[in-house]
């Protein structure tokens, strides 16, 4: 096939036209990469609650029109000048939590929120403040630095990370998201060795969670959840006990986790983004040292309320974007986690769709039975 590199190419992507209207597929328009900038041939991508979100028009930070998608799987079809971390044909995940290695969040050791890119990534452009995309004459927004709903994106070098090429793409692009962020959460939880720990949500964050502390040697793992299907589900995965709020009677989900624990739990998770579950995550911590962490993402404006007693009593309250885990530099070694069986990766897919059939899997995930949803771009295992 003659070569693509240096050329628009033309292909079909999931456009998201304006908030709350379903996703449209066209055909667009995709321009080469630019200095330190990569294009990226899609072949597999998930669907995320944050995709919805953003398409919803809730997001503050959402800018119309746009192509979705930060899960993906993908063959780097070409690369700018002055991009010597993945070269054409490496298999890659892009990445919504960019890591430069060179600026200050990065070499503080304490984060792995980098700032190289933040700013224009907020603003759905590439890091010089353009666009590759262009449907009907428009041009498109990128969305978290990924796009990964078209059969070709482009992202900055510092958002992408090439992984072992045997692993399954269809699989491993889950771990550009809500794998790696409820593993890593746990896993880099300082002191989560052989602690009780309570997860709050059964989806693809919280069963990351799990299976994280279970990693770990948790004793005690409670899963939490107001959907009872989610019982098997948690226990699968690793929870020790499974406990569903609105069947407790009188008694207050808090009640009953502190008398199921003597006294509270050592870890905490929030993986619902609800604000009230964020104050039982909390308050149902041990006193003196029960660590509750953040990871759900509430609707914009959301607060968060506790009794500063709480935290007075040593309760600590934080949280994580993508795990804590720093892409370019963990993501490999997760893979390999997942090659060689230690971090379950495919027990994940439940819903699968084609390209043209986006919007079918916006309704899988909606319906309640879904932990992911795998499109596949249309190119088979084509590479
Ligand atoms: P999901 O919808 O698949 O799972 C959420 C689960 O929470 C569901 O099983 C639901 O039944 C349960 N739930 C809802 N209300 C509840 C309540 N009151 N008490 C107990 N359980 C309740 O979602 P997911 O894909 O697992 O994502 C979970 C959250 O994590 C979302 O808010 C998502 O936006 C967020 N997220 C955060 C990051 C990050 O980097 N921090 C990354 C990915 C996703
Ligand atoms: O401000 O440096 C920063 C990073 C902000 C982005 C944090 C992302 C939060 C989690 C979003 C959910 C992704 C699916
Ligand atoms: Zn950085």
């Amino acid at each position: 096939m003659a070569s693509t590199e240096g050329k628009t190419i033309t292909c079909k992507a999931a456009v998201a036209w304006e908030a709350g209207k379903p996703l449209s597929i066209e055909d667009v328009e995709v321009a080469p990469p630019r200095a330190g900038e990569v294009r990226i041939k899609i072949l597999y991508t998930g669907i995320c609650h944050t995709d919805d979100y953003t398409l919803s028009g809730k997001d503050p930070e959402g800018v119309f029109p746009v192509i979705l998608g930060h899960e993906g799987g993908g063959v780097v079809e070409s690369v700018g000048e002055g991009v010597d971390n993945v070269k054409v044909g490496d298999h890659v995940v892009p990445l919504y939590t960019a890591e430069c290695k060179e600026c200050k969040m990065c070499k503080s050791g304490k984060t792995n929120l980098c700032s190289a890119v933040r700013a224009t990534q907020g603003q759905g452009l590439m890091p010089d403040g353009t666009k590759r995309f262009t449907c009907k004459g428009q041009e498109l927004h990128h969305f978290m630095g990924c796009s990964t709903f078209s059969q070709y994106t482009v992202v900055s070098k510092y958002s992408v990370v090439a992984i072992d090429p045997k692993a399954s793409l269809e699989k491993a692009c889950l771990l550009g998201c809500g794998i790696t962020t409820g593993y890593g959460a746990a896993t880099k939880s300082p002191g989560i060795e052989g602690s009780t720990v309570a997860v709050f949500g059964v989806g693809c964050v919280g069963l990351s969670v799990i299976q994280g502390a279970r990693a770990k040697g948790c004793t005690k793992i409670i899963a939490i959840d107001i959907n009872d299907k989610k019982k098997d589900w948690a226990k699968k995965f690793g929870a020790t006990d499974f406990v569903n709020p609105t069947q407790l009677g009188d008694q207050s989900v808090v009640d009953k986790l502190i008398e199921m624990t003597d006294g509270g739990l050592d870890f905490t998770f929030d993986c619902t983004g609800n604000v009230q579950v964020m104050r039982q995550a909390l308050e149902c911590c041990h006193k003196g040292w029960g660590v509750c962490n953040i990871i759900g993402v509430a609707p914009a404006g959301a607060e968060i309320a506790t009794r500063p007693f709480q935290l007075v009593t040593g309760r600590v309250w934080k949280g994580s974007a993508f795990g804590g885990v720093k892409g370019r530099s963990e993501l490999p070694g997760l893979v390999a986690d997942y090659q060689s069986g230690k971090l379950w990766v495919d027990q994940f897919v439940t819903h699968h769709q084609p390209l043209d059939k986006i919007n079918a899997g916006f309704d899988d995930m909606h319906a309640g039975d879904c932990i992911r949803c795998v499109v596949d771009m249309g190119f088979g295992d084509a590479q």
